[in-house]
């Protein structure tokens, strides 16, 4: 009998909208793969998001959380790139509004909207075009192993509307279902998001890489 060694790969984000996403997508189960989160390993420390792209940002977390855990490790880094803020709040999607908040994750989301709902006030309807960035990294301890990215486009709302979701989604609105990204159910969110696309990708190039190697 062949005995099936599964590889444990992290999930490295503390966001919990994110995880839940990165959950969803990815399934529990897989006989190859064992996956975990940051939560298992408290004493890791933080790894600074300081890079001018997403991708640069997503290649150095994977790496420096495989090299703090010594496990494969797929990051995330993401974000919402408006068009007439010439691509902000971009890389800084997280603390966009950080001087006006403190540490609570959903008032920080709730002054990140309301900031950029404020800058957009005299931006007519056609010029508030947005899309949600998402670039995923594998990488081992040693290098980077896969890179992913996936776009979602949409507009900038002039008001925030639905509960589900995190972060910047109950103010992008996603004309072909005339619903904002927060009146999406997760597995609707999931098949059309960035973070679904690029997941998705992903999952399909790490499938690849485990049977070269195997
Ligand atoms: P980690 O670094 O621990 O993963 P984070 O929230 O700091 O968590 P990022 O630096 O990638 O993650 O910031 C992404 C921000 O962009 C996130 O906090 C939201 O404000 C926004 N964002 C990204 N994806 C989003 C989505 O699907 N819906 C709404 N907002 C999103």
């Amino acid at each position: 009998m062949k005995i099936q060694i599964k590889r444990r790969v992290l999930l490295a984000s503390t966001n919990q909208g994110k995880l839940a996403e990165l959950a969803e997508l990815i399934g529990t189960t897989n006989e190859k793969i064992e996956w975990v989160s940051l939560k298992a390993y408290p004493d890791v420390g933080e790894i600074a998001e300081d890079g001018d792209t997403f991708a640069e940002n997503a290649r150095k977390k994977a790496l420096g959380y495989a090299k703090a855990t010594g496990l494969w490790t797929i990051a995330d880094d993401s974000g919402l790139v408006i068009d007439a803020l010439d691509g902000q709040p971009g890389v800084y999607s997280a603390r966009y509004a950080t001087d006006e908040c403190g540490d609570n994750r959903k008032d920080i989301d709730t002054a990140n909207y309301k900031k950029v709902l404020a800058e957009l006030k005299d931006i007519p309807d056609i010029k508030r075009t947005a899309r949600f960035m998402c670039c995923l990294c594998l990488a081992s301890p040693e290098k980077v192993l896969l890179e992913t990215e996936g776009t979602f486009e949409g507009i900038i709302n002039r008001g925030p509307i639905g509960e589900n979701g995190f972060g910047y989604d109950p103010i992008f609105y996603i004309p072909p279902l005339n619903k904002t990204a927060a009146q999406l159910a997760p597995q609707e969110k999931n098949s059309i998001s960035h973070r679904g696309n690029a997941i998705r990708k992903l999952k399909q190039l790490l499938e690849d890489l485990l049977v070269s190697i195997a």
